[in-house]
């Protein structure tokens, strides 16, 4: 095979999965714009999912949020996985929620009364038991938890009721299911954060077993944070589970992934491919809300984002950039990488597209399609995803 083939190769194995949340309606706490035609429930969310991946190709899975995309009846979530299936896309992770219930207001699974924590371990439980039903190989968790004032609970002590429910999910989980745990710096806590950064996610993993890895919520660091030291750090300890990306300005911004920093982008998934995390193993998820852009042409423009940095990050010359590195030639070895970040991968891109049999434009396709116009007239009274709710 030749480097460009192998190249092609990997591209068209890439898998990014969308999250249900960001094709409904969403917000900041000021605000949810409403737009029209978004999907009532999850069985919607899924065909608008479906829209994504016959674009682009590379969007297979989506991720279900509980409660969210809970769906009624003993076999509901079969149902959802055969109706997701029927259009040609999976039911990927599950996320949990334990930050949407007054009990929740001084935490969840680290509060100190432990009726609340029983009622948050109950609800990731509930969790594990839906990826029996669903297939779902992941469950995402991301906690709200802890703390705004000085002294307002005990540091350690929250650390080890988090340890205790981590455990507690961890033996349920089946032989091929994992947990993934999030980590993120502040909000909605400002003074403490019970899972702040991937050094506490890093070591609850690490004691809780192989099953247990870290996710990298790209909009998850202060600013300056070299995340791809991060990815390679975690990559190096086999800790690495999987992303959420997006893109940040200021904060948890959830934007478009690849519209803030490409060049980030681009470095992070250098690292991916250089540590060996391209493989199904490294969940490569999005995780998003389009509070004012159109919805699914934005989830498109963020699978091409990814694919774009992903390609680029492909056609580093490790070879070239190892003798340089060796040889100790800094600005060689820094000319090699931003030549690979220089180089304009969207010819490449369609090619790979026209040889999957799809159309080399996934936006123009999407735009030509209709849907959006189905699904506004057909659709009437969407749901908010529950951000900004
Ligand atoms: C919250 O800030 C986190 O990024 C979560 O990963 C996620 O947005 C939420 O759990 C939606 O399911
Ligand atoms: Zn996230
Ligand atoms: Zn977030």
């Amino acid at each position: 095979m030749t480097e460009l083939a192998a190249v092609k190769a990997a591209l068209k194995t890439q898998a990014v999965e969308t999250p249900s949340w960001a094709y409904g309606n969403s917000g900041t706490r000021f605000k949810v714009f409403a737009q029209a035609g978004v999907p009532r429930n999850p069985f919607e969310k899924l065909d608008d999912a479906a829209q994504v991946h016959a674009y682009t190709g590379v969007a297979p899975t989506v991720a279900l949020h509980i409660p969210w995309d809970k769906v009624d009846g003993s076999n509901g979530y079969a149902e959802l996985a055969k109706y997701a299936q029927d259009r040609g896309v999976k039911l990927g992770t599950i996320n949990s929620n334990t930050f949407q219930d007054d009990d929740y207001k001084l935490g969840s699974v680290c509060h100190a009364d432990p009726a609340v924590r029983r009622k948050a371990l109950d609800h990731l439980l509930e969790c594990v038991d839906i990826m029996d039903a669903t297939g779902s190989k992941d469950l995402k968790l991301w906690f709200a938890d802890g703390t705004n004032y000085p002294g307002q609970d005990d540091i350690r002590e929250r650390q080890d009721r988090l340890a205790e429910a981590l455990a507690a999910v961890y033996e349920r989980l089946g032989d091929d299911q994992r947990m993934l745990l999030e980590y993120k710096f502040f909000e909605p806590a400002f003074y403490t954060t019970d899972v702040p950064d991937w050094g506490t996610a890093y070591a609850h993993c690490l004691k809780l077993g192989s099953k247990a890895q870290v996710v990298v919520d790209t909009g998850h660091h202060a600013p300056g944070t070299n995340i791809e030291f991060i990815v390679a750090t975690l990559l190096r300890e086999g800790k690495l589970g999987g992303f959420d990306f997006n893109s940040r300005f200021y904060a948890d911004d959830d934007l478009m992934v690849g519209a803030a920093d490409p060049f980030q982008l681009f470095r992070i998934m250098y690292e991916v491919i250089r540590g060996g995390g391209f493989t199904p193993d490294v969940a490569f998820m999005l995780d998003q809300c389009h509070n004012i852009e159109a919805k699914i042409p934005a989830i498109i423009r963020s699978v091409m984002n990814v694919q774009e940095a992903t390609a680029k990050a492909l056609l580093v010359d490790r070879e070239a950039l190892g003798a340089a590195q060796r040889g100790g030639d800094v600005l060689e070895a820094n000319a090699v990488l931003m030549d690979a970040y220089n180089t304009d991968v969207r010819p490449l891109l369609r090619e790979v597209r026209e040889e999957m049999g799809l159309d080399a434009d996934p936006m123009g396709a999407y735009r030509r399609s209709g849907w959006a116009s189905k699904i506004a007239e057909e659709r009437v009274g969407g749901e908010q995803a529950g951000w900004g709710a």
